[in-house]
């Protein structure tokens, strides 16, 4: 496939197009004066990061953003969703860094000076490592701290950000990263991982109203949703499709629009959730201005293992991409309309990240990814037909970058990235874009 079936004409006047990043995975984080984050540590213990990288140079974006955001505005995009590195701005996670401030002045600045809307994500994972040695997401500190960070922010870039989410994706940091281990801290602990599941939504409250108290406005929340197939027809794999939804996907959406975690992952995490947690489901629930679902995939669930959730996942029929994921397009049409059903109404929804890893066979041309975002741009348009009140759209990624345990081994970028020189290579995907924005 050489071309997009659908082009800005195909939706309504002011649906946002845009492109995201985050900080670790491009800036560079040995510049500018930035902190160790606990991503520095995983990355050196043996056996958690391929080929044991990190984020020290990744696309030097610190250096080279006046031509990614020229690229941005090249494909024809109406925003760029990018992050703010705590542990630059706050290299111990107490103290400013005003090199780190200046670096994200100067990037809001440059995406008004080239008309891109700035939409800001305070926390995209990399947690300064000296909060990592206090608890981490285990402890209430973390919540209160990154509030801290964002009143920081907000006082600084606040006149300037189109939308603003205080934390990317909380399943990751919660439950992928403190139960299933595959991402930093590294710690496989249901004990654990109840903390983080309650902190990280709490932060998300004491952030909103920390940016919203700096007259920062147009705040909201990014989630990632996994379309749940039960891997047969039997009871119990229903019950474990079940149970894997209400963790990954009905937690945080719950939690964040209603004040209310589901009742059936309460069965098992309710023992491991902080002591007082229903004393803080008015702070999670602050109002915001609209939701965002980051979507990649499916899972296949069955029952397995000796202990709640007893969950385990199979492999799938359908093509895959690079990180062995399945393309299921409708998984985002059924998620976005069920969002919206059930939890968020009337609210904005946005399509905050979508894209897949891919190998390159020539740069020029890119037919499975222009496959793939084509495939999920029509399941977009047909829950906007169906009623969803969905406002924009988020390419994953801007950049290849890296790819947190996968390391620099899987392309998700619009644009190559040469590691070895940083030279960045527009692929066809990025080429059909422009043809479908600007045609
Ligand atoms: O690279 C990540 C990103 O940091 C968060 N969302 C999913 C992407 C692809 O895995």
């Amino acid at each position: 496939m050489n071309d997009l079936s659908l082009r800005r004409g195909d939706f309504p006047e002011g649906f946002v197009f845009a492109a995201a990043t985050s900080a670790y995975q491009i800036e560079g984080h040995a510049f500018g004066g930035a902190g160790r984050t606990h991503w520095n540590a995983f990355a050196e213990t043996p056996g958690k990061v391929h080929g044991g990288h990190n984020g020290a140079i990744a696309c030097d974006h610190y250096h080279r953003w006046p031509e990614d955001l020229d690229l941005v505005r090249q494909a024809g995009l109406d925003g760029y969703r990018f992050s703010t590195s705590w542990a630059r701005v706050m290299p111990d996670g107490v103290n400013v860094n005003p090199e780190g401030l200046d670096f994200y002045d100067r990037l809001v600045d440059g995406m008004l000076e080239r008309k891109l809307k700035p939409m800001a994500t305070l926390y995209h994972w990399e947690l300064p490592e000296a909060l990592g040695k206090r608890g981490g997401w285990t402890v209430r500190e973390i919540p209160e701290r990154l509030a801290e960070f964002a009143t920081i922010i907000g006082r600084r870039l606040g006149d300037r950000l189109w939308s603003t989410a205080p934390i990317n994706e909380p399943w990751c940091v919660a439950w992928l990263s403190h139960y299933e281990g595959h991402h930093a801290p590294g710690l496989q602990s249901l004990a654990a991982a109840g903390k983080a599941m309650h902190h990280v939504v709490l932060a998300h409250g004491l952030s909103i109203a920390a940016l919203r108290a700096e007259g920062v406005s147009n705040l909201g929340a990014v989630c990632n949703m996994e379309y749940p197939h039960p891997a047969t027809d039997s009871e119990e794999d229903r019950q474990a499709a079940e149970i894997y939804d209400g963790i990954y996907n009905r937690w945080f959406a719950a939690a964040m629009t209603r004040g209310e975690y589901p009742e059936d992952v309460l069965v098992g995490l309710e023992r491991h959730l902080p002591a007082a947690w229903r004393d803080d489901m008015s702070l999670i629930a602050q109002p915001i201005d609209w939701f965002g679902v980051n979507y990649y995939t499916c899972k296949r669930l069955t029952r397995g293992g000796d202990v709640w959730p007893n969950v385990v996942d199979l492999p799938g029929p359908l093509p895959k991409t690079d990180m062995g994921w399945e393309i299921y397009p409708d998984g985002l049409e059924t998620l976005l309309r069920r969002t919206a059903e059930d939890y968020t109404g009337d609210l904005p929804l946005y399509v905050t990240e979508n894209g897949m890893a891919n190998r390159d066979v020539t740069l020029g041309q890119d037919p499975e990814r222009i496959a793939y975002l084509d495939a999920h741009l029509r399941a977009v348009r047909r829950a906007m037909d169906a009623g969803v009140p969905l406002k924009g759209y988020t390419f994953w990624s801007l950049l290849d970058n890296y790819e947190w345990a996968f390391g620099y081994d899987k392309r998700f970028g619009l644009v190559h990235v040469d590691f070895d020189t940083q030279v960045r290579t527009p692929r066809g995907s990025f080429h059909a874009l422009v043809r479908a924005l600007t045609g």
